[in-house]
């Protein structure tokens, strides 16, 4: 076996920092937790660490090659015995050999189920010193045998899915085995803390960020013609249609908006309750109002839009918000989950109380009659946006991420 300390050095990063080599695993699809995951990635890499995406797709952000980002497709088996897929070994497995073959030295996992239990497994199996070395391990060229492990927790992996009896026992488990946690909002923090019974502060609160480059608003507004006729609003959703999203809720703000102006109703994604949405719109007959554009890239249409609505029962943070917000349009949802950290109420969006009598179309309509206040709103809505700008936020994720490496660094530096 290969003694400890005689690990390749990697050269420090450009930004001077050491240079890590992680894997992340996420989900792949459209989806705040895949575009966090891959977005972070591809900084990580531009920053010069050796990053390792890791799921059973490349993920659609993931646009671009970058020197020292690579993708691993995790596959399955299809054997008939199995009526499930195992895909949960087949991820340990995978980082297992990543952290064999690449020397990878930790694994941040993004959304809990299964990521974090995934990766836990693997470093159970990467501890066992009696087993035969492979890869690099074999060659001489590494002789990490551990792992550190961090978790970005998203939202229903707390809130819904993992509270969920058949999950919620080795999701808290998993949990506990993490060297990090962190997840988007204080709010989705103090969930994990009182449903999971981590240690109270000991999950950190690390914000999403947007590329404000990328979303940032267009005065031409070169999509707007496309959804919209001469002086109609055009009021818009992005999602991935789940129930938490309260759909029917953002079909009915806007019929009462557009019992009071002309406008349609911009709803983009694919999820299992789009249908809902159609059928109420027939329902409250305003279904040639409805612009169903389906998965679409978002920044034009964002920049083409009056208001967001975002009314979710319970919002971990709301990304698609934050990118409305930085395209300068408003957000209107609740006063509810995470989105309060993101939106000010009646600064750069409004936000209703729970249960309240005021119709969010009510007051989406009275914002855009009263226009001096709406324009003031879309430029708030940018200058909030700007507070989540990529550099300090990532700058967190890798100081957060390094300090779970230093003692090692130290010994290896040492050794
Ligand atoms: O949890 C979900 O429903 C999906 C999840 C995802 O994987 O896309 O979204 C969550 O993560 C986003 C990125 O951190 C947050 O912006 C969303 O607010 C959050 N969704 C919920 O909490 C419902």
């Amino acid at each position: 076996m290969a003694s400890a300390g005689a690990s390749v050095k990697l050269a420090p990063s450009p930004s001077g920092k050491p240079r890590m080599r992680l894997a992340i695993t996420c989900y792949p699809t459209y989806g705040g937790s895949g575009v966090v995951a891959t977005e972070l990635a591809m900084r990580l890499a531009e920053r010069g660490h050796e990053v390792h995406v890791v799921s059973y797709e490349m993920p659609f952000r993931m646009d671009r090659p970058l020197a020292n980002l690579s993708f691993h497709a995790v596959h399955g088996s299809e054997y008939p015995l199995f009526r499930y897929p195992h895909y949960t070994l087949n991820l340990s497995n995978k980082l297992i050999e990543l952290v064999e073959e690449y020397g990878v030295e930790l694994i941040h996992s993004h959304y809990a189920i299964p990521h974090a239990v995934a990766a836990w497994q693997a470093r159970e199996v990467l501890r066992d010193s009696s087993r035969p070395e492979t890869g690099r391990l074999q060659r001489g060229g590494s002789t990490r045998r551990d792992v550190k492990l961090a978790c970005t927790l998203h939202g229903t992996d707390i809130t819904l899915v993992g509270r969920e009896r058949s999950y919620f026992e080795l999701t808290r488990f998993a949990l506990r085995q993490q060297d990090l946690l962190t997840a988007p909002s204080a709010w989705l923090a103090q969930e994990t803390a009182t449903y999971f019974n981590t240690t109270p502060g000991s999950v950190q609160a690390i914000p999403n960020f947007v590329d404000l480059e990328r979303f940032k608003p267009d005065a031409a507004q070169p999509w707007r013609a496309c959804l919209a006729g001469a002086g109609q609003r055009v009021i818009t959703h992005v999602s991935n249609f789940r129930p938490v999203k309260r759909i029917e809720e953002v079909v009915r703000a806007f019929a009462t908006l557009r019992k009071r102006m002309p406008a349609v109703l911009v709803l983009v994604g694919d999820g299992p309750d789009l249908p809902k949405a159609e059928a109420l719109a027939k329902e409250l007959g305003i279904r040639d109002d409805l612009r169903l554009l389906g998965q679409q890239k978002p920044e034009p249409i964002l920049q083409a839009s009056d208001l967001f609505l975002l009314p979710s029962r319970a919002e971990s943070f709301g990304l698609s918000a934050l990118e409305a917000m930085a395209c300068g349009c408003p957000v209107l949802g609740y006063h509810a989950g995470g989105l309060p950290e993101v939106v000010e109420d009646g600064v750069s969006g409004i936000l209703c109380e729970e249960g309240g009598d005021i119709c969010l179309g009510t007051l989406a309509a009275d914002l855009l009659e009263n226009e001096p206040r709406y324009r003031a709103m879309r430029t708030a809505a940018r200058r909030r946006a700007e507070n989540f700008a990529e550099k300090p936020i990532v700058d967190q994720y890798e100081n957060a991420l390094l300090g779970l490496l230093e003692p090692a660094a130290a010994r290896s530096a040492g050794g």
